[in-house]
């Protein structure tokens, strides 16, 4: 039920249009991360929109287990629950059952593990998976997959990767089967297939050319920022990309660093999203045009300036490094706060300042500027 609109391309670099029934998308676009569905750091919906975020994220295994799913669509819905009307991805728990949950066992069906919070005995597999997506009624819901660790060794990579195909046809008839429904929240709730294979190209491709027949509204590049070097990460999305169907948008999912961004744009790839703006705010770890800084440093003692100077951020508008600095040493809520807010609208700009260079034909130069700025620190 979505469209994208490819509207332009050069070598592999591409810039988008993506219409969803919550409005549209321009990518290459950053999803900015509410688990919970909250921005961790007292961010709010109302601020999402002050700092430029197109689409937010929110994860099936986390409502699943808090308030509930079934909770969320006797509410409305998640769009009306956190007061977002603009599109939602929710990420399938596919990835989060295998990172956070004790004593899993992965089987045909689907996965069995105990709940993180209470060590309750759950079971979720595609069709669980895709009820909970629906919900929850986001616009975007990605299908159940393996995210397989890394190093793993080549059969289980064949093994686990064949699984999650079975698994997405599955994902696939329960997901046409809920928009059919009649009290189904968002009947035009849209699937995306999930890339996996590790780190082996012929695996990934093989599966890139499955996947890629089943007809879904979009393509994510799964398993991979999961301990692989960055040199292995570039070498499989340009394996990948080319195999994914090019009238479609491909998401590149948890990743990255700004320079991971720049590089993977640089290799066809629409969508990000990554917890690393909000956790490095938290932190007080801060982006800047030369790169991360640590306000906790004690140079900032008296550092009158922005975190970024230029940056038009709520933030840098109206604070300085050295009263931030101080919120942390108090710890004040506002100090997390206020750089979550920087380093969220840093991402977001970055995507626009991208889309502006694609469209000015200028992004080569662009990402060459940026990275060298940011020397290695961003
Ligand atoms: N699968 C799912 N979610 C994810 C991943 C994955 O492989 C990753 C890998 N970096 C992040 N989030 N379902
Ligand atoms: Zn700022």
């Amino acid at each position: 039920m979505g469209k994208y609109t490819l509207l332009k391309k050069s070598h592999k670099v591409r810039r988008g249009r993506f219409e969803t029934v919550h409005g549209t998308i321009q990518t290459p676009v950053f999803m900015n991360v509410g688990t919970l569905a909250a921005i961790k750091g007292a961010v709010s919906s109302m601020d999402l929109k002050e700092i430029g975020c197109q689409v937010e994220l929110s994860n099936t295994y986390h409502l699943h287990l808090r308030p509930g799913d079934q909770v969320v669509k006797k509410l409305g819905g998640l769009h009306k629950f956190m007061n977002w009307d603009r599109p939602i991805l929710t990420d399938s728990g596919g990835f989060q059952v295998f990172s956070l949950s004790h004593i899993r066992k992965i089987q045909e069906e689907g996965v069995y593990f105990n709940s993180h919070i209470d060590g309750r005995k759950i079971f979720m597999g595609p069709e669980e998976s895709m009820q909970i997506q629906s919900n929850l009624g986001s616009t975007i819901a990605m299908a159940f997959d393996e995210c397989i660790p890394n190093p793993s060794p080549r059969d289980y990579v064949v093994k686990s990767v064949e699984r999650t195909t079975r698994w997405l046809q599955r994902c696939k008839v329960e997901m046409d089967r809920l928009n059919s429904l009649d009290h189904t929240v968002n009947k035009n709730q849209m699937l995306f297939g999930i890339n996996q294979g590790g780190v082996y190209e012929d695996i990934r491709i093989e599966h890139a050319k499955t996947i890629s027949k089943m007809n879904l509204d979009g393509y994510a590049i799964g398993g991979l920022a999961v301990g692989e070097t960055h040199e292995e990460m570039y070498r499989i999305i340009d394996a990948v990309v080319p195999h994914l169907p090019q009238e479609k948008p491909i998401y590149l999912m948890g990743v990255g660093l700004p320079s991971n961004i720049l590089e993977a744009v640089d290799r066809g790839v629409d969508f990000f999203d990554c917890v690393l703006p909000a956790r490095n705010g938290r932190h007080g770890h801060v982006f800047t045009k030369h790169g991360k800084i640590n306000l906790m440093n004690a140079k900032y003692e008296l550092d009158d300036s922005p975190i970024d100077e230029g940056c038009q951020c709520p933030t840098c508008k109206h604070y300085s490094r050295a009263y931030i600095r101080h919120l942390f040493k108090a710890k004040e809520m506002l100090a997390m706060r206020l750089c979550v807010l920087h380093n969220l609208y840093f991402y977001n700009k970055l995507m626009e300042d991208i889309r502006n260079a694609i469209d000015g034909d200028y992004f080569k130069e662009f990402k060459e500027e940026k990275l060298a700025n940011w020397n290695g620190k961003a």
